[in-house]
């Protein structure tokens, strides 16, 4: 017989922004022990269909869940047996939206069952989620320059310009490739502006007094120049994050620090330009959340070269997928597994924006911990992308897991397989 569930705990520790968050530890009992620990992220620009963080009572009150009801649930249950797991986690909270024990406690749980079965079998997470055939690491997309809801006032109001090593054999090469973009940058914006403090965002990206334009400007010529060093590609992708620029009620897009205001069309037009002027290889929430037909037409537009990718519209949810698949909505699905509160659900979401061509992109918050089990999942699951920061403790605890991963692969290592190459 397998290991089964033998004891588990949670307790409040913090994330990268000082706020609590869950961590949980689960012991697995069998022919060989397995332990499992895992801590959930949280955002801050979140999607309004994610499931709710934490319950009314905060992190103590998903602390104390986890402890009794959660605990009363699984303990004997196969540690293997990753479905029944998540589906009595289901079960415990009885909502739609884990707003009883908290999305956080259901994936913090979700995601340390998985590493005590991997640990109980002697094996790293990803193999035991991927198996022996998984090969492929996936290209790192570098948050180096922010604004938005990651930093202060007077960053740009897009959220994220990110570097994406594209051409790269290697992963530690396109990880180098993306901290030396992030060092050209910060060179770029003092020769801008002498007063530049050195500020970073809420991901480590440089957060400076520049619009969206000139941010634009410093990006791609960093990219740029560091292409030219390296060898290899590096192209440029946004993460608009446009939910948080969108005024309901005026019904545009509001960026403040440039002083414009875009209605739909208008904003479809402007990423359309940016994709032209600027080579983007990737843009993710170009419009609001609840904009699927938005998507349509920006995806028929620019989908051929050059990635959408859906957060806030999917959040990781596959009613919200298939809805979009069947508008033609984005051809790449950012997957965090938070936004649906269990590694099934999550693992559904890949395999659904798989099966109809779309690219599943693996993503940390904006608030992280230390943890690295989406470093393994990206890899198990075969996500060609992962978005995960460049520095910062908490991000490069994902990098350097995969730099560890890429090293055990050995000769069978390979990067994942992207689009336009
Ligand atoms: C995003 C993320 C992560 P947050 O919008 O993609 O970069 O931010 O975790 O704040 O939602
Ligand atoms: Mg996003």
């Amino acid at each position: 017989m397998g290991a089964i569930i033998e004891s588990m705990t949670a307790r409040e520790v913090l994330d990268s922004r000082g706020n609590p968050t869950i961590e949980v530890e689960v012991t697995a009992k069998g022919r060989v022990a397995g332990f499992g620990r895992a801590a959930a992220p949280s955002g801050a620009s979140r999607g309004k269909h994610e499931v709710v963080a934490f319950p009314e009572g905060g992190v103590g009150a998903s602390v104390r869940a986890v402890k009794k009801s959660v605990a009363a649930k699984l303990l004997g249950v196969a540690v293997d047996n990753q479905e029944k797991v998540d589906s009595l986690l289901h079960e415990v909270d009885g909502t739609s939206n884990f707003s009883k024990i908290g999305g956080n406690a259901a994936v913090a749980v979700s995601m340390a069952v998985a590493k005590a079965a991997a640990s109980a079998r002697g094996i790293p997470l990803f193999k035991y989620l991927g198996g022996e055939r998984v090969t492929r690491l996936p290209y790192p997309l570098g948050n180096v320059l922010g604004g938005g809801a990651h930093a202060g006032k007077m960053a740009p109001d897009i959220q994220e310009f990110i570097a994406i090593p594209v051409g790269a054999k290697k992963f530690v090469d396109a990880v180098l490739a993306n901290t030396q973009v992030h060092k050209r940058v910060k060179a770029l914006i003092e020769a801008r502006d002498k007063t530049f403090t050195g500020g970073k965002g809420d991901e480590g990206a440089w957060a400076p007094n520049l619009d969206n334009l000139a941010a634009l400007k410093v990006v791609y010529k960093a990219c740029g120049d560091i292409s030219d060093e390296v060898g290899f590609e590096v192209r440029l992708a946004l993460d608009v994050a446009a939910s948080s620029l969108c005024d309901d009620k005026k019904r545009a897009y509001i960026y403040e620090r440039e002083g414009k205001s875009r209605d739909a069309g208008e904003q479809i037009d402007f990423v359309v330009g940016l994709v032209e002027k600027y080579k983007l290889f990737y843009v993710e929430d170009p419009l609001e959340e609840e904009d699927f037909d938005g998507f349509a037409e920006l995806t028929r537009k620019i989908g051929k070269r050059c990635l959408v990718c859906g957060d806030d519209l999917f959040v990781t949810n596959t009613a919200r997928i298939k809805k979009g698949i069947k508008a033609g909505a984005a051809n790449a699905v950012l997957i965090k597994p938070n936004q649906i509160g269990t590694l099934t659900d999550a693992f559904q979401a890949v395999q659904l924006a798989k099966k109809h061509g779309c690219v599943p992109v693996m993503s940390h918050r904006s608030g992280e911990t230390p943890d690295e089990t989406i470093a393994h999942l990206a890899v198990g699951w075969g996500c060609p992308l992962i978005k995960t920061g460049v520095v910062g403790g908490e991000r490069i605890a994902k990098l350097n897991e995969l730099i560890r991963i890429e090293e055990e692969l050995g000769k069978k290592a390979k990067m994942g397989e992207l689009p336009w190459k």
